[in-house]
């Protein structure tokens, strides 16, 4: 048998007999197991799928990486992908793909691919290969000797919206409840924390009410801080797509791919957003443009609100926003004019220092005119990660699964007895945030941290401090696809994980629908799906015979639809994966009922046509009182002004269809590279460029109180005068970037700090 096996899974190289109860405890799980066998999802009840097919067939899944949720077919050649196409009946893309859906093959066969556990030597300090049992021994050891040296305090992880929500799901489980890890947080935290809070106060729960024909209609669509032509290319198709000859608004303080589509582009000044928000209200108040039946029948706070609005005047608009009052008058005139106005907010708003009352500065203008729950309209987050809508339900990081409060003690026992465990397990709060948790490491409180399917070192804010915090851990463990992500790199224990492709479950897109995703391909050398990774740590760790039964995502999916049970999420009416496939996805709530309900018009466990649906349409809220609360608070300024020294404000975002994120995907395929610069760029306003005798193309530095970084100028009037724009797909540019958060959501504020620009050789 060791013959057949390639070099790195012979990892195991002291001969000792292993201890017998950890043979027992595999055999029990996987048959008898060899020591000289590296662990293969199969043996972890993970079979390829779909089994027993003709040699050349397809099948579906969605994609794995925007929250879009295209429907992709995947053809396989005997059980296995070899390519991919757009689904043409799957509701959300309608046989539409973006390069990044095209090419969702090519990232699984990279090179750099983690196909062993790997553990740093002390002594060399080079990565060895170590079999999985040595892995999940050492993962024990070294957390429960910090754990027993420092206190339930010193361990914690940090997870992502990039794994299948069952995987998501256990790992909260087994940390929190069963490893005893007070703190765990997500990138969810870097992208959705904003929306999430704002929506959970405004509306009662995390409930984005839209459903993806919204955009087709709308009469007006406001696009506030989001690039979808970039970000979310095919709902952008879903856009071009509507028959109401709507008006497009982008406000964006740079003439985005998307501003310069639209039909008025209101070039904001950064962060001036929540000002113009209550201005523009203000004045469709003043004029009467609002609606007074919406307002009285389904909102609270109003009368607070309006006294508070009195003081953003159209002057102070002007001079804050840096819009004109013909832009400020004509946008309020549009909103009043339409009969259906739909809002949709990204990053522009969720990354900022003020995000959640800019976000509920947006849905408070939806909620006084009245553009809530009809088709059309609404105050939408379009989300970013594939799954960060499954990670904001029912991951057990920020909230408790279901949506529910790890401070509430009903809360914690309705979840203790599904899972069938002690409530005291389940800890009475959320524990630290991302930042306070690097905060902890930092200041030696926090020993050992375990990071899953993020990369933490190229895409947190302020990267020197995060650097510094990840070097300073006795024990980092990062559990990857790759093994050369800036994060791993900086790992005492790498776990090699298998991604999308290669394991089972489902991701939970943007308009709340549930798709499926499929193992399709076998993973190389011995890693995992994250799932089999998390069931094979809480085998070792000891103890935790509860999370046994556990042993399967369909087992795990049937937990999560009895936790949603009773709350908004209700997901019990899904009869289990078949039932997605044929459905072409569920967007939640469908509940027992809804299919009852639906089962009597239609022998088909619920037809296509039936599944565009938006909530709040009675305009019954999630508050006890069945009201939308009117938030808000007096605007700040930006932490970080431009000054003499460092003129110039730096914006950060996507920048092309092609890159994702930190790269380690994108950069994988052949065809993607040659859609996007190779190296780092920033766009800069000819008027600075001249100021500072640059040219196209310049070698340039950056500069911010932080660190000093080298790029390639980019001469474009899209960008205003005085700001640059850098992507964020290169890592240098979070050395950049200032560590200031939101103080509701904790959601780093990664569009604005001040930097100074200089032709190479000068300025230092
Ligand atoms: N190709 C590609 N697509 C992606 C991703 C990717 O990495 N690559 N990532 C996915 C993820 S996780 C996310 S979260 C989404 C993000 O999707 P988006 O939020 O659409 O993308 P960003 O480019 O980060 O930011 C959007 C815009 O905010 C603007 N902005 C900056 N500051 C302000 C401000 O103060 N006010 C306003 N109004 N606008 C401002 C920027 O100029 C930028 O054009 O994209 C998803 N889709
Ligand atoms: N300056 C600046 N910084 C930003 C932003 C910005 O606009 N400006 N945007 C922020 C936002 S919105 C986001 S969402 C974050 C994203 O930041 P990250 O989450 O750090 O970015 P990714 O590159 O998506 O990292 C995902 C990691 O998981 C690995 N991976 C992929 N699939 C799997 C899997 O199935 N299992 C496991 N175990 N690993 C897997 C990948 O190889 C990769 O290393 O960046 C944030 N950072
Ligand atoms: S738009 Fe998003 S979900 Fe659709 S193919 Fe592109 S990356 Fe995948
Ligand atoms: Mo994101």
């Amino acid at each position: 048998m060791i013959k057949l096996l390639p070099l790195l899974q012979m990892i195991h190289l002291d001969d000792a007999p292993r201890a017998s109860h950890e043979n027992s405890l595999l055999r029990t799980w996987d048959g008898p197991l060899t020591r000289e066998l590296s662990l293969q999802n199969e043996q972890l009840g993970l079979p390829l799928l779909p089994q027993r097919l003709a040699p050349e067939t397809t099948t579906t899944m969605v994609c794995g990486f925007c929250s879009t949720g295209c429907g992709l077919k995947i053809h396989l050649r005997d059980g296995e992908a070899i390519n991919v196409s757009p689904d043409t009946s799957y509701p959300v893309n309608l046989g539409m793909a973006c390069p990044k859906g095209w090419e969702g093959l090519a990232p699984l066969s990279a090179p750099d691919r983690a196909t062993t556990p790997l553990f740093r030597d002390q002594s060399t300090g080079e990565f060895r290969p170590i079999d999985w049992h040595q892995a999940a021994e050492h993962f024990r050891n070294q957390f429960q000797s910090i754990q027993a040296k420092y206190g339930p305090e010193s361990v914690a992880f940090l997870s992502t919206g990039q794994i299948a929500t069952e995987e998501m799901f256990l790992l909260g489980a087994v940390a929190k409840f069963g490893f005893g890890f007070l703190h765990g947080d997500s990138n969810t935290r870097q992208c959705m924390a904003t929306a999430a809070t704002a929506y959970k106060q405004s509306l009662g729960f995390d409930a984005p009410p839209y459903t993806y024909s919204d955009f087709e209609e709308s009469d007006l669509l406001v696009f506030v801080g989001a690039n979808p032509c970039i970000a979310h290319p095919i709902l952008w198709e879903r856009v071009l797509a509507n028959r109401r000859q709507a008006k497009i608004v982008v406000i964006d303080p740079r003439q985005s791919e998307t501003a310069q589509a639209a039909h008025m582009h209101l070039a904001i000044r950064p962060k001036s957003d929540q000002t113009f928000f209550y201005g523009i209200t203000r004045l469709l108040i003043e004029r009467g443009w609002m609606d007074r039946d919406y307002i009285e029948q389904h909102t609270s706070g109003y009368a607070e609100f309006q006294a508070f609005l009195e003081a953003f005047t159209l002057e102070r608009l002007q001079l804050e926003t840096g819009l004109t009052l013909s832009q400020i008058e004509g946008f309020a005139r549009l909103v009043h004019q339409s009969e259906r106005t739909s809002f949709w907010w990204t990053m522009g708003v969720n990354q900022s220092y003020q995000g959640v009352r800019t976000a509920q500065s947006i849905i408070n203008l939806a909620l006084v005119t009245g553009n809530f729950g009809r088709p059309g309209t609404g105050a939408n987050s379009i989300t970013g990660q594939c799954n960060a809508m499954g990670s904001r339900l029912f991951s057990n990081t920020s909230a408790l699964a279901g949506g529910r409060d790890f401070t509430r003690e009903d809360h914690r026992h309705e979840v203790a007895k599904i899972l069938g465990i002690d409530a005291a397990r389940i800890p009475s709060s959320s524990g630290m945030a991302y930042d306070e948790i690097l905060d902890a490491v930092r200041a030696g409180k926090i020993r050992g941290l375990w990071i899953i399917a993020t990369n933490t070192a190229h895409s947190w804010i302020e990267q020197a401090e995060t650097r510094q915090a990840l070097a300073q851990l006795d024990f980092l463990v990062v559990q990857d696809i790759y093994t050369t992500t800036e994060t791993a790199q900086l790992a005492h224990l790498i776990l090699p994980a298998a991604p999308w492709g290669e394991k089972e479950g489902t991701f939970i897109n943007s308009e709340r629908r549930v798709g499926r995703i499929k193992r399709v391909q076998r993973s190389p050398g011995s890693a995992l799906a994250d799932f089999s990774i998390f069931r094979l740590l809480a085998k070792y760790w000891g103890g935790l015979e509860q999370f046994e039964e556990l042993d399967s995502p369909a087992k795990v999916f049937a937990v999560l639809q009895e936790l949603s049970r009773g709350r908004p999420c209700d997901i019990t009416g899904i009869r289990g994966y078949q039932h997605l496939d044929e459905a072409g996805g569920i967007q939640w709530p469908w509940t027992e009922s809804d299919a009852a309900a639906a089962s009597r018009f239609s022998e088909r466990p619920m037809p296509i046509g039936s599944q565009q649906r938006r909530l709040f349409s009675e305009g019954k809220f999630f508050h006890p009182d069945g009201r939308a609360k009117l938030l808000f608070d007096a605007p700040r300024p930006m932490p970080e002004q431009p000054n003499a020294e460092f003129p110039l404000l730096l914006l950060t975002g996507r920048g092309s269809v092609a890159q994702w994120h930190t790269q380690t995907r994108t950069s994988k395929s052949a065809v993607l590279r040659k859609l996007y610069p190779a190296d780092l760029y920033i766009e800069i306003h000819p008027e600075d460029a001249e100021r500072l005798g640059i040219t196209h193309a310049c070698a340039v530095r950056v500069r911010s109180r932080r660190a000093t970084i080298v790029a390639r100028t980019c001469v474009v009037t899209t960008v205003a005068p005085g700001t640059i724009f850098a992507p964020m797909h290169y890592a240098a540019v979070n050395q950049l970037t200032l560590a200031h958060y939101d103080p509701h959501s904790r959601q780093p504020s990664y569009k604005d700090c001040a930097v100074r620009v200089d032709r190479m050789g000068e300025g230092l």
